[in-house]
């Protein structure tokens, strides 16, 4: 077989090759046993971490074993350092971790710190500094941690969607706002205020105090509410109520909005409260409703009046001693009354489109109550007669007794007895709807009749009252009885 010249060729490189290697050895060891510098990077460039976790290992790989001690640096920034701990600790910002000859790795450990207090998520960043001899900073050089919280912002809400507070409260009304957990952190509520007929300084005021329709609630870390104080002024006058809207425009911090965001306030005119407001009697196919209104000295300003399906109004008109001096009507009738030296109506004239129509004259018995009333009308001759003569009498304590009805007999001095009515057995009980209303100003049934008698054309009526109350002890309800039936049905409200 022939030898081919192209395998010689290669055993004599292979031959040449050896031949060389073997006598340089001494030069070429070195270098394998002093590899290039063990290069340091971080395994992972970012990292999230939960404020609750347990501590972490931070790893930072090498690309071969360490050939010597040494150690590696790293810078760390964070906005909170409290939030976490290392280990090795972190001194100056840095964190020096020792390396030792045969190490493939180098770690640190990251504890975060479960707080109770709301910061948001952290971005913490770690750089490798620097490196000591024998290392070399790798590519991946910065580690970003992401330190996540784990507390939830509280939730902040009105207590109540409606409250009412007395004008005259002296500590007003505290208007408070619970959170759903202690306040993780600080924060701050603006709440704005609206109201129609409240106004800021005249009508109330708050604390903290309020600029432009807004007041701001500051909150600190671990509050469990934030509280508004609102302070009404008592103006001492018989005005109304008045209505006050909070509501929370805005939260910031560690806080949140909460469902109740809105809070009526009724500042109620407790000059007012307790006076009768209005009556309504409801018999079969019939009904009467009166109405009263006051002026802001708490004297009768109107009358609304209601008869089936007829109604008008009373209007009542004051001197400067604030006593009655005329009433006008929506009929355009204007009674006018004269009083004695010691301000007693003792007679008031009734006028229609300017011309007298009707007067009457008012006695009075020792006590001081109205004994007699007499009633004089215009003729169609223009001349005055009396047309009824009433007397009343009364109970020592000034409950009305009796009213007896009398018609004058023409051309003689003799009166007609018409009807006699008797009210009876009174109940001492607050009575501000008096069945029979003489003149303004004045009662005649302090408390409560329990029944009546009309005698009339031969005939004895009896009637019985039955009363409801409300809160206050006034009435609430009058049934009017009649042979064991109710017959009449009156509801009394109250402001
Ligand atoms: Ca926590
Ligand atoms: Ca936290
Ligand atoms: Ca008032």
């Amino acid at each position: 077989m022939k030898a081919n010249p192209f395998i010689n060729r290669i055993l004599s490189v292979m031959m040449t090759t050896a031949g060389l290697l073997s006598c340089s050895k001494e030069e070429v060891q070195p270098i394998r046993q002093q590899p290039g510098p063990v290069s340091v990077q971080f395994k992972f460039s970012t990292l999230a971490i939960q404020e609750r976790s347990s501590p972490v290992q931070v790893v930072l790989a090498f690309n071969q074993a360490a050939q010597q001690n040494g150690s590696i640096t790293l810078s760390v920034s964070a906005d909170h350092y409290h939030d976490f701990k290392t280990s090795p600790g972190l001194i100056d910002g840095t964190i020096v971790i020792p390396v030792s000859a045969g190490q493939t790795e180098a770690s640190f450990l990251f504890e975060p710190i479960n707080n109770e207090s709301l910061t948001g998520p952290q971005l913490i960043s770690v750089v490798i500094a620097s490196v000591t001899d024998g290392l070399l900073t790798g590519s991946v050089k910065e580690l970003s941690i992401t330190l996540q919280d784990d507390e939830l912002p509280a939730q902040v809400a009105f207590l109540q969607d409606k409250s009412s507070v007395s004008e005259d409260a002296e500590q007003g009304f505290m208007v408070v706002i619970p959170f759903s957990q202690a306040a993780p952190g600080t924060g701050s509520i603006e709440i704005s205020i609206t109201s129609d007929l409240a106004v800021y300084g005249v009508h109330y005021t708050t604390d903290p105090a309020a600029s432009n329709g807004k007041v701001e609630l500051s909150v600190e870390p671990g509050m469990h509410q934030a509280r508004l104080q609102v302070l009404p002024v008592n103006d001492f006058l018989f005005n109304q109520d008045r209505v006050i809207q909070f509501s929370i425009e805005k939260v910031s911090g560690a806080l949140e909005k909460g469902s109740q965001l809105v809070n009526e306030l009724r500042i109620v005119d407790e000059e007012k409260t307790g006076l009768r407001k209005s009556y309504e009697t409801v018999s079969n196919g019939w009904r009467v409703k009166r109405t009263y209104s006051y002026d802001e000295q708490g004297n009768i300003h109107q009358i609304q009046w209601e008869q089936n399906t007829l109604r008008g109004t009373y209007t009542y008109h004051y001197n400067a001693g604030r006593l009655v001096t005329k009433i006008t009507s929506s009929d355009l009738t204007e009674t006018h009354f004269t009083r004695d030296i010691a301000s007693r109506i003792i007679k008031s004239e009734t006028y229609k489109q300017g011309e007298l129509k009707k007067y009457e004259l008012f006695g009075y018995d020792d006590a001081g109550n109205v004994g007699e009333v007499a009633v004089f009308d215009r003729q169609p001759s223009g001349e005055f007669i009396m047309t009824r003569l009433f007397v009343y009498l009364y109970y020592v304590n000034g409950n009305l007794y009796k009213r007896l009805s009398f018609s004058p007999e023409a051309g003689s001095e003799e009166y007609n007895l018409l009807s006699e009515e008797i009210y009876g057995n009174y109940m001492d009980r607050d009575n501000q709807f008096p069945m029979v209303e003489l003149l303004p100003g004045r009662t005649t049934q302090i408390g409560l009749p329990t029944s009546y008698q009309l005698n009339q054309n031969g005939l004895e009526l009896n009637y019985s009252f039955e009363y409801e109350y409300n809160s206050m002890g006034s009435p609430s309800m009058r049934r009017t009885i009649k042979n064991g039936q109710v017959v009449e049905l009156t509801s009394y409200s109250y402001y």
